[in-house]
């Protein structure tokens, strides 16, 4: 067998898992959310933010993938389900990964499963999940060039979240400069300038979030027939 075909056969049975996974979410009405970002974006912060607005009237479920064990975790309630995946050497998670945490998360009592990626902006391997929805993480610190630099993972994108308006005037951030690098790599994604440490615009995702679970419920229960 060539290199060729192992690859694919590889992508092949992720894509399978990836379908499987999706289906899992689905039959219990859980909208599944991949969050990308470079490292010290502000995923976790977001994470924290979102389950303090949302929970209980949302249930919020979080996977967490890192690429090795430790640190101070878990940094959610207890009550929150919430499952850390190692994912080792590898640049992401992957569909077989995220398989196994969906076995120890209790589907049945989540609405939105946001799943903390690991931070990387480089887009490589199969990196199809079974997720109904990819949001992007940039943060001020990081530059407004990134959607020029990374395209391949903003071209993914969904919602674009730009974390840290908090430092805003403090640096030289244009943020009209970086709305234009995402629109010329993803027309229409919606971008949400916010900050996590201060709560500032914060609302913007979370109705982005609330209304994109209400039509992805929708489009299941149409589906399925229930
Ligand atoms: N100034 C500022 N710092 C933030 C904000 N959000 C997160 N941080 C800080 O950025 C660092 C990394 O955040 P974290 O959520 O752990 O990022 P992650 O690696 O993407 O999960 C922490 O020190 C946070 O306190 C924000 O809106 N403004
Ligand atoms: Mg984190």
């Amino acid at each position: 067998m060539s290199v060729n075909q192992r690859i694919s056969n590889v992508e092949i049975r992720q894509e399978h898992t990836a379908r499987d996974n999706l289906a899992r979410l689905e039959v219990e009405g859980v909208l599944g959310v991949n969050l990308m970002a470079a490292p010290g974006a502000g995923k976790t912060s977001l994470i924290q933010r979102t389950v303090e607005v949302l929970s209980p009237s949302l249930r919020i479920g979080i996977v967490e993938a890192t690429p090795s064990v430790g640190g101070p975790e878990p940094l959610y309630e207890s009550e929150v389900p919430w499952v850390q995946v190692t994912t080792g050497a590898a640049p992401h998670l992957d569909a077989a990964m995220l398989s196994q945490a969906l076995r120890r998360i209790p589907l049945t009592a989540v609405d939105i499963l946001l799943v903390e990626n690991v931070g990387n902006l480089i887009r490589e391997g199969p990196c199809e999940l079974g997720l109904q929805a990819n949001v992007i993480i940039a943060s001020v610190p990081e530059g407004d060039d990134k959607p020029y630099r990374y395209s391949e993972i903003y071209r993914d994108a969904d919602a674009v979240i730009l974390n840290k308006t908090d430092l805003l005037g403090s640096s030289a951030f244009d943020i009209e400069f970086f709305r234009r690098g995402v629109e010329l790599i993803k027309p229409g994604v919606p971008v949400f300038p916010l900050s996590c440490r201060t709560g500032a615009d914060l609302y913007r995702w979370i109705d982005w979030l609330a209304l994109t679970r209400k039509y992805a419920l929708a489009t299941m229960t149409a589906t399925s027939g229930r």
